[in-house]
């Protein structure tokens, strides 16, 4: 027992007050053999990132910081659903302790709105005998107020607190993003998506909604009208096709 109730996720937990990136720490931790489950969480990230080497502003003691190791035994590539099992997760935690209620915009943001509180990264470390780690990293903005954001998010992001007007507590947030995300893992990994599939659909912000979809080669604009078993967004075009997003940037039109 690890007080969290959950059986793997959590039973290491390395709290530091400072670091660059919860996931450069989870990677190696991960490539010295960290268990699964092994859960990183910072105070302050010097170097937060997003997808891309985008910059994931991570203000000090305002937020959730952390990146949670696992050791799935599953194909490569499933390993982006698991951002789609992890948003679920979040949601529910967020929902179950503060009472408000987000959105998911596919892949891995968490919106109010327009506005984005969450953004989750899954990384990969695998060999040819399959996926050896994931990492997923988890950002939440809690209880940040408008200034304490860097000046270029503060038009897009918001806060737990901004959202519900009172402090949050990270320990208790943190805690059931933790229990959460063990709970759907393990539906995940034993059954697949298709039980999560509804749960994630009630809370998408981009199903049926006109979008623009940023890929690295193209833009692509229609209808998202669902998500495969796989997770994978499809988009209907004005020509009537249909075609499956793996991975894009997504603007609500
Ligand atoms: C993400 O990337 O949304 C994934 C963010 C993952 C952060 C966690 S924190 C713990 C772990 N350790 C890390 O170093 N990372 C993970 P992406 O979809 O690429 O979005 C990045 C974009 O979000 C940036 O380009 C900004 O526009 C915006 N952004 C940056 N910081 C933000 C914040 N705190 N709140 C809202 N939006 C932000």
């Amino acid at each position: 027992q690890n007080g969290l109730n959950t059986r793997k996720i959590g039973n290491h937990i390395t709290h530091l007050e400072q670091c660059a990136s919860t996931q450069i720490v989870a990677h190696k931790l991960a490539q010295e053999g960290a268990a699964d489950g092994t859960v990183v969480i910072a105070e302050l990230q010097t170097e937060g990132r997003g997808r891309l080497m985008r910059k994931w502003d991570s203000a000090h003691g305002k937020g959730i910081w952390m990146s949670v190791i696992l050791r799935p035994d599953v194909p490569p590539h499933q390993a982006p659903q698991f951002t789609l099992v992890a948003a679920v997760a979040v949601v529910r935690a967020i929902q179950q302790v503060t009472g408000l209620e987000p959105m998911i915009k596919w892949p891995n943001d968490i919106l109010f709105g327009a506005k984005k509180a969450t953004g989750i990264l899954t990384e990969l470390q695998s060999d040819a005998d399959g996926i050896q780690a994931l990492i997923i990293g988890i950002g939440v903005n809690v209880n940040q107020q408008l200034d304490d954001f860097d000046a270029s998010v503060q038009d897009i992001a918001t806060s737990l607190s901004l959202e519900s007007g009172t402090i949050v507590n990270r320990r208790e947030l943190a805690q059931e993003i933790l229990r959460c995300l063990e709970r759907y893992t393990d539906m995940y990994i034993e059954h697949g998506f298709s039980p999560l599939k509804q749960l994630w659909e009630a809370h998408s912000a981009t199903i049926g909604k006109a979008v623009r979809a940023r890929m690295s080669k193209e833009t692509l604009e229609g209808i998202a009208e669902g998500i495969t078993e796989d997770g994978v967004l499809q988009l209907r075009t004005a020509d009537g096709k249909l075609h499956g997003i793996y991975s894009a940037d997504i603007e609500l039109k």
